[in-house]
């Protein structure tokens, strides 16, 4: 590339994308997750007894960062974690796990404040208003963990040029991990953000952006919310 065109985020551990090519026709956001299920008051996360302010703490940064992205005009695409409502596609082993802890036993699939627990149609499935996807954004419905099984989110962002994910959303040491790892392997040159994610443990979260550090950037790079809302102005301000 250019060294006069290259564009890059203040990341860790290397200033991200490798090569600079940063363009808004091939980096896209992918907010994974951002569910009542996962955050909201009644969702399976509160239900399990976990802290959702941990997990809402990404919400503002969020909102922001999709704003300038938009106004970019990069491509933003919306994953939700569910099953079908006659639970076809939920594995025996992931709904017994599921009720084994949190209040009464409840689990995927079962009854609880916001409807059935991770289930399409669903209150609780829904993304949260805060962070609602725009008509034409896409939405992936994934009934695993990562963002690429059983879905055809690598076929749209080949089909759009993608080449640069950015990764948010929650939870980092789930989710959020398993489709970044998955997307590496893909040949996806892959950034975190710490302030746009989060996991029901501070302690997996800090551990998760850390392992994205080891041996070089093993999965890609991490940073904070505004070196890429930098980034991308910058961007704008020098483009014809
Ligand atoms: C979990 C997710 N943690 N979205 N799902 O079960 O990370």
């Amino acid at each position: 590339m250019n060294p006069a065109t290259t564009r890059h985020v203040q990341a860790d551990p290397y200033r991200w994308p490798f090569d600079g090519d940063l363009r808004t026709d091939n980096t896209a956001l992918v907010v994974i997750d951002m569910q009542v299920d996962f955050c909201g008051v009644g969702g399976y996360v509160d239900k399990m007894g976990y802290d959702i302010g941990l997990t809402r703490a990404p919400i503002e940064p969020l909102q922001r960062l999709m704003a300038a992205m938009r106004a970019a005009g990069h491509l933003l695409i919306h994953t939700r974690e569910g099953h079908r409502p006659d639970l076809s596609d939920l594995p025996a082993n992931k709904r017994w796990r599921s009720r084994q802890i949190g209040a009464g036993g409840i689990g995927i699939g079962d009854v609880g404040p916001c409807g059935r627990i991770l289930t399409i149609g669903e209150p609780g499935w829904e993304i949260i208003p805060e962070l609602a996807p725009l008509p034409g954004e896409p939405v992936i419905d994934k009934p695993g963990k990562g963002s690429f099984y059983a879905t055809d989110l690598d076929l749209i962002l080949r089909t759009r040029g993608i080449r640069n994910l950015v990764l948010a959303g929650i939870t980092t040491d789930v989710c959020v991990h398993t489709t970044m790892r998955d997307a590496n392997d893909r040949g996806y040159e892959c950034l975190i953000l710490a302030d746009c994610t989060a996991a029901t443990d501070p302690g997996n979260h800090l551990a998760a952006l850390k392992m994205v550090t080891m041996q070089g950037g093993v999965f890609g790079a991490v940073a904070e919310s505004n070196a890429l809302i930098d980034a991308i102005q910058i961007h704008q301000e020098q483009s014809p």
